[in-house]
């Protein structure tokens, strides 16, 4: 068992847990220059340009087209909101204008397969309950430097919605996160007093995405908690808890990889925006 009890609580009671040194400096590094890897050899050539606004809190400003909605078993890039000028040029390297890569990475690039196929992560799944869990996205996160953009308040099963919730994040620390460079800002027990009241589905009119449900969270800013963690640590999220990370303006990089399970035994429902494909069923753990 790799949790241990007072581990177990700590989750229970929070909702997130941080988990220090769950890998080692070196594999952050090598998974690093991965990522890197992956921002150099991506071309922008036939790239539709596909910024990633999240808008959680500011109506239907996500982005809906088809290559955000057929990422599941791909791996596609995503801009920043500011990458752009007004003549739509990037402002900036390709390198740095991305916002995050997804959402098939664990399944279709070797390294971040072997990664999250880890056993560690098996084990920990079933001490926190799961019988039969599913990875249904990865995702890189970069946060470059002066660039990178904020990710509004949010639980993550209102995206990875089962019946029953069952949405638990593994979100790994590629580099260390500060406050300056966006670390996870957390509510502490939001999880056990904040129920899934929308979900973001895929429009029955169209290609684009939206919210069902209630119109915003609503949220007490001044319970936030922010958690800074040194590169290896490993956080766990409830998919209740209410999180969010802040800008990074700094002059360092906040690379992270992360990864969702959902319960295989759950339902899930056809018009979530992620949906399982031929080719790449969601991923047994
Ligand atoms: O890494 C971040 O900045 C946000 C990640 C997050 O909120 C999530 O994966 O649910």
């Amino acid at each position: 068992m790799y949790l241990t009890k007072e581990q177990l609580e700590q989750f229970e009671s929070d909702g997130f847990l941080v988990i220090p040194d769950f890998f080692t400096p070196q594999q952050a590094g090598q998974l690093k220059d991965k990522a890197d890897r992956l921002l150099k050899e991506f071309s922008l050539e036939g790239h539709p340009m596909t910024k990633f606004s999240t808008g959680m809190n500011s109506g239907n400003k996500h982005v809906g087209d088809d290559y955000f909605l057929d990422s599941g078993d791909k791996i596609r890039f995503f801009f920043e909101e500011g990458a752009f000028d007004d003549q739509g040029k990037l402002k900036q390297t390709k390198e740095r204008s991305i916002n995050k890569i997804g959402h098939g990475l664990h399944g279709l690039d070797p390294t971040f397969k072997e990664f999250s196929l880890n056993p560690k992560i098996s084990d920990i799944s079933r001490q926190l309950g799961f019988k039969s869990p599913k990875i249904l996205q990865s995702m890189l996160i970069f946060k470059q430097p002066y660039i990178g953009g904020p990710v509004p308040s949010h639980q993550d099963s209102s995206f990875l919605y089962t019946e029953p919730t069952s949405a638990v994040g593994f979100w790994f620390a590629l580099e260390d996160c500060t406050q300056h460079n966006g670390c996870l800002w957390f509510i502490p027990g939001s999880h056990k007093n904040t129920p899934i009241t929308r979900r973001f589905v895929r429009d029955p009119s169209g290609n684009g995405t939206i919210f069902i449900g209630d119109e915003e969270l609503i949220v007490d800013e001044s319970k936030y908690v922010c958690k800074e963690v040194k590169a290896g640590t490993l956080v766990v999220l409830h998919g209740s808890v209410v999180h969010k990370s802040a800008p990074n303006f700094s002059d360092k990089s906040r690379y992270i990889y992360t990864f969702h399970l959902i319960e295989g035994q759950a339902k899930y429902p056809a018009d979530n925006w992620l949906q399982p494909s031929e080719s790449m069923p969601f991923t047994s753990l």
